[in-house]
């Protein structure tokens, strides 16, 4: 089956090209026929000239990043015809993108989507990438994912935001990356000097790849899954009101040392464990080659309601992974054995020997959206910037009904138990 991904804005181009690339490549090492098959059904379309084309539409209200893109040199193609874009951006004002350029301009962006739907044979379902902060990524993005919504009601629906925000409302499932977390991947454990925003797609794009490349389920019967994203929602996102998934990966090497190491996995599935589970004390006696930093409310123990663990490379057969069902990382809502799913394939993902990556329904993101909301609070308390949005026609009751929904999000997750503030 088939994902089309739609890049808005221009995060979500620059973010989509290097998932494209980090795919390509990893399908294209070692003979793997039956993995890269499956791989390239589901993220490319082959031209009448051979040429592996993505499944993506392209979407920007500037033209530049577009530009890059069609004409940057890959060994896969974008389709020149499957993109749109305008003179201006949104700048960064979310109603513009909502109320003005996705209106104005929906015909077009829905024709390219419905072309790219055509050419799949079976399509899984969308995975519209952008960023939360701009104009063209959060506006327009929303209102692409709400007509996205409506025109394909069976078809899954997976956003990749740069931030985390409200459009969980529309989609089925939000997996959210924060650029100061992977700024900090980067510069701690890739210790890479100057980081730039490749760099940090770059690792955005490894861990999106690392879930959607093709993995075997545990009733797949040694075939590799056929719906990534319809799979990907009913093992971690099935209510509502939890939407929110956070993706960690362990190792993540310099370049360098990639030859000189080697990782087992007792000592990975420890380490993602412990920084799935546990507080400000993570680091400690842990190398820091395989730790990143874990994401909760001070003070509090993180409390999933599900989680995924993607296991890539060699011997993932014989790895045991059944500290991840220890019951004290759930809340009692789901037994252990429902809360936990298990992805495996033993094709080595993206020139590592062993990737152990963790999708994770649970309050991990509390901490970064109550952030967020309370900076929006207080910016909207101080009456800053509103008139930017008024303008078009964004009222302050829909301020207050966007407080009313996130703070029924934060509220949820904390609902789910544990020591939370
Ligand atoms: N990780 C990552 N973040 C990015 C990238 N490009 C921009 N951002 C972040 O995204 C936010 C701005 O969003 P953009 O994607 O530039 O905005 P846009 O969607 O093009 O919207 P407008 O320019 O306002 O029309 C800022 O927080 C940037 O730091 C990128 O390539 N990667
Ligand atoms: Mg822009």
């Amino acid at each position: 089956m088939s994902i089309v991904t739609v890049q808005l804005g221009q995060c979500g181009n620059q973010i989509g090209l290097e998932l494209f690339d980090n795919i390509f490549n990893d399908c294209q090492a070692g003979h793997r026929t039956t993995f890269s098959t499956a791989s390239c059904e589901r993220f490319f379309h082959q031209s009448q000239h051979g040429d592996f084309v993505a499944r993506a539409v392209l979407i920007d209200m500037e033209p530049k990043v577009i530009r890059q893109n069609l004409s940057r040199p890959t060994k896969w193609k974008y389709e020149q015809a499957s993109s749109f874009n305008q003179r201006q951006g949104c700048g960064n004002n979310w109603a513009d993108g909502f109320c003005v350029q996705g209106p104005a301009h929906s015909e077009v962006m829905e024709n390219l989507v419905r072309r790219q739907v055509e050419r799949c044979e079976r399509l899984s379902g969308f995975l519209p990438v952008m960023s939360v902060a701009g104009g063209t990524g959060s506006g327009v993005g929303t209102f692409v994912t709400q007509r996205l919504r409506d025109s394909y009601p069976k078809s899954f629906l997976v956003n990749h935001v740069t931030w985390p925000y409200s459009q969980g409302e529309l989609s089925d499932a939000l997996l959210v990356q924060e650029n100061d977390v992977v700024h900090g991947i980067c510069g701690q454990l890739l210790r890479l000097k100057h980081v730039s925003i490749n760099h940090i797609n770059k690792v955005i794009a490894h861990h999106l790849g690392a879930v959607l490349q093709p993995a075997l389920t545990a009733d797949s019967h040694g075939v590799y899954s056929r719906n990534p994203l319809g799979e990907l929602v009913s093992c971690l996102a099935s209510h509502c009101e939890y939407r929110l998934l956070s993706i960690s990966s362990v190792p993540h090497i310099p370049a360098p040392s990639m030859a000189y190491s080697t990782f087992h996995w007792p000592v990975m599935l420890k380490h993602l464990r412990h920084m799935m589970a546990s507080s400000s004390k993570t680091d400690e006696g842990i190398s820091q080659q395989v730790c990143e930093r874990p994401r909760r409310l001070p003070g509090s123990s993180n409390v999933s309601l599900a989680n995924l663990l993607v296991l890539r490379g060699k011997d993932v057969f014989t790895t045991q992974t059944g500290d991840f069902g220890d019951a004290a990382l759930y809340s009692d809502w789901l037994p252990p054995k429902d809360a936990l799913s298990v992805w495996k394939s033993p094709v080595a993902f993206n020139k590592y020997e062993k990737t152990a990556t963790l999708v994770s329904n649970s309050q991990a993101l509390m901490e970064p959206l109550d952030h967020i909301v309370r900076k929006a609070w207080n910016l909207f308390a101080s009456r800053a910037f509103i008139h930017h949005y008024s303008k078009f026609g964004v009222s302050e009751e829909d301020f207050l009904d966007s407080f009313a929904f996130v703070e029924q999000i934060l509220s949820s997750y904390g609902q789910l138990g544990g020591n939370t503030s």
